[in-house]
C-alpha cells in the first residue's frame, strides 16, 4: 500500500467506534505485522483504500473508511478488530456484500500470512432488514408435538441411487420406527433415477400413512438445492406439492438462497453445511462456523448442522458455543435448531445429549439405516437410547428390555 496515504486514517480508538454504526469483525492472525499496521492495511483494502492512494480517498475515508480499533500481537500471533461503516452496505443486498466486506480480498493479501474471521457483530440498523427463521425451535416443536426431548432424525441411505418407491418405503419404516425428521442426503438432488417431485409425492404419501396410523407428524426435508435462479421456483413447487420441510445446501448454493426461500415460501428450512470445512476447519485461516451460523440464522435457517460427537471433525466446546448462540435471544429473531449429525448411532446418544442438551435434532443416517433388524428397528433403537438417556438409565441396562437397542449396541459398539 502506498505510504503516501496516512494508514492511521484506518485506525481508530475504541471509544470512537459506535457499535450501532459499524459492523464489527473479529479476526485472529499469524504473521510478523503488528496488529495496528496489519489491521489498517486490511481495513483500507476492505473499504475505501487500495495499494496506492487515489484521488478523493482522503475526502471520504472519514465517513466510509473501515477502521482497526483493537487488537494484540505477541510477535507471531495476534488478534484484531475492524469496524466497517454500516452505511457502506445496503442490507437488501444481504450476505454476499456483507461477506465481500468482512471476508473478501483480505484472505489473499500478500501482507497477510494467515487470518481467520472468528466472529461478527451486526448492528440493529442492518439486522432489521432480515426476518430470521420462520419457525425456529418453538415452531418445529409445535409441528412435531414435542417437548422436553430432542428430535430424532435420519438421512435415507444409500445417499443416492434409490428409486422413489423404495426411498419412500424406507421413510415409512423410519417414521413408523419413531423418527421425527427425515432428510435427503446432501448428495441427493433431482437426478434422473429419483426425480425430486416424484420422490416428494411418494414420501409424503408414506408419511400421511404414518400420521393416519400413529397420529404423528414426521417432517421430511426435500433437498431443493439447485442453481440460484431456480431455487425459489423449486421451493414454491415443493410447497404446492405438499412438502412440510425443505433442505438447502447453503454453502454450495449461497447463503442468500435461504433468505430468498424464507421470504417467499412458508415452510421450515433445514440447512446442510457441506463444504463449510473448506474454510472452517483450519483454525488459523478461514472463517469460523460461528460466523456461518450467525449468518444462516439471520437469513432464516430453521435447522442447521453444527457438529456432533461422531465421525466428523469438530470441537465440542466450539459446537456448544455455536448451539448456545442459535438458541439464544438475538434481536428478537426466532431461534435455529442445532442438528447433531455425522456418524451418530445409539451408543453415541448419551454423549451427544450430555454435550449439547435436548434442544437439538439427533440425526443418524447409517446409525439407523444399517441396523441388522432393519430400518424400523434402527429408528426404535435411537428412540430407546434417547429414552434411556433422558431417564438416566445406562444403555446396557435399558437394552435388557429393548431388543432393538441391544442389537444396535452389539452391532455399532
Ligand atoms: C450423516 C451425513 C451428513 C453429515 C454432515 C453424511 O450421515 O448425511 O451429511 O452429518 O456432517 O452424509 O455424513 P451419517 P455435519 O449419519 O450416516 O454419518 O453434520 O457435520 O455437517
Ligand atoms: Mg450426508
Amino acid at each position: 500500500m502506498n505510504s503516501k496515504i496516512d494508514l492511521m486514517k484506518y485506525v481508530a480508538d475504541k471509544e470512537d467506534i459506535d457499535p450501532e454504526s459499524f459492523i464489527i469483525a473479529d479476526y485472529v492472525y499469524s504473521g510478523r505485522e503488528n496488529w495496528i499496521k496489519l489491521g489498517a492495511k486490511i481495513a483500507a483494502e476492505q473499504s475505501t483504500g487500495t495499494w496506492v492512494e487515489v484521488a478523493g480517498e482522503r475526502d471520504i475515508v472519514e465517513r466510509h473508511g473501515a477502521r482497526v480499533f483493537d487488537g494484540d500481537f505477541n510477535g507471531r500471533q495476534g488478534k484484531l478488530r475492524i469496524a466497517f461503516p454500516v452505511e457502506n452496505l445496503n442490507p437488501r443486498d444481504g450476505i454476499p456484500m456483507l461477506l465481500s466486506t468482512i471476508a473478501g480480498n483480505l484472505f489473499g493479501m500478500k501482507v497477510v500470512e494467515k487470518i481467520r474471521l472468528e466472529d461478527v457483530h451486526i448492528p440493529n440498523s442492518y439486522m432489521k432488514a432480515f426476518n430470521g427463521p420462520k419457525y425456529g425451535i418453538e415452531g418445529l416443536r409445535k409441528i412435531i408435538g414435542s417437548e422436553g426431548r430432542p428430535h430424532i432424525g435420519t438421512i435415507i441411505k444409500p445417499d443416492v441411487g434409490l428409486p422413489p418407491d423404495v426411498f419412500a418405503e424406507y421413510c415409512y419404516e423410519a417414521a413408523i420406527g419413531g423418527v421425527d425428521f427425515i432428510k435427503d442426503d446432501e448428495l441427493l438432488g433431482d437426478p434422473a433415477h429419483s426425480p425430486r417431485f416424484e420422490r416428494l409425492n411418494r414420501v409424503m404419501e408414506a408419511l400421511d400413512r404414518v400420521r393416519e396410523e400413529t397420529g404423528r407428524t414426521v417432517l421430511y426435508a426435500l433437498n431443493i438445492t439447485t442453481r440460484m435462479s431456480k431455487i425459489v421456483e423449486v421451493a414454491e413447487k415443493a410447497k404446492e406439492e405438499g412438502a412440510n420441510c425443505v433442505m438447502i445446501n447453503a454453502v454450495t448454493l449461497g447463503l442468500s438462497s435461504i433468505r430468498a426461500v424464507s421470504e417467499t415460501v412458508d415452510i421450515p428450512i433445514h440447512v446442510h453445511r457441506d463444504m463449510h470445512a473448506a474454510f472452517t476447519r483450519d483454525k488459523s485461516h478461514g472463517i469460523s462456523m460461528l460466523v456461518l451460523a450467525k449468518l444462516i440464522r439471520l437469513v432464516g435457517g430453521d435447522q442447521l448442522h453444527t457438529g456432533a460427537v461422531g465421525k466428523m471433525q469438530g470441537n465440542v466446546k466450539e459446537i456448544q458455543e455455536i448451539n448456545h448462540f442459535l438458541r439464544s435471544e438475538w434481536y428478537g429473531l426466532k431461534t435455529t435448531m442445532p442438528v447433531a449429525s455425522g456418524g451418530i448411532h445409539p451408543s453415541l446418544v448419551p454423549a451427544n445429549l450430555d454435550a449439547f442438551g435436548i434442544d437439538i435434532v439427533l440425526q443418524a443416517g447409517g446409525g439407523i439405516m444399517a441396523h441388522p433388524m432393519g430400518i424400523r428397528a434402527g429408528a426404535r433403537a435411537m428412540v430407546q437410547a434417547m429414552e434411556a438417556s433422558l431417564k438416566g438409565i445406562s444403555l446396557r441396562e435399558y437394552a435388557k428390555n429393548h431388543e432393538e437397542l441391544k442389537v444396535a449396541l452389539n452391532t455399532f459398539g
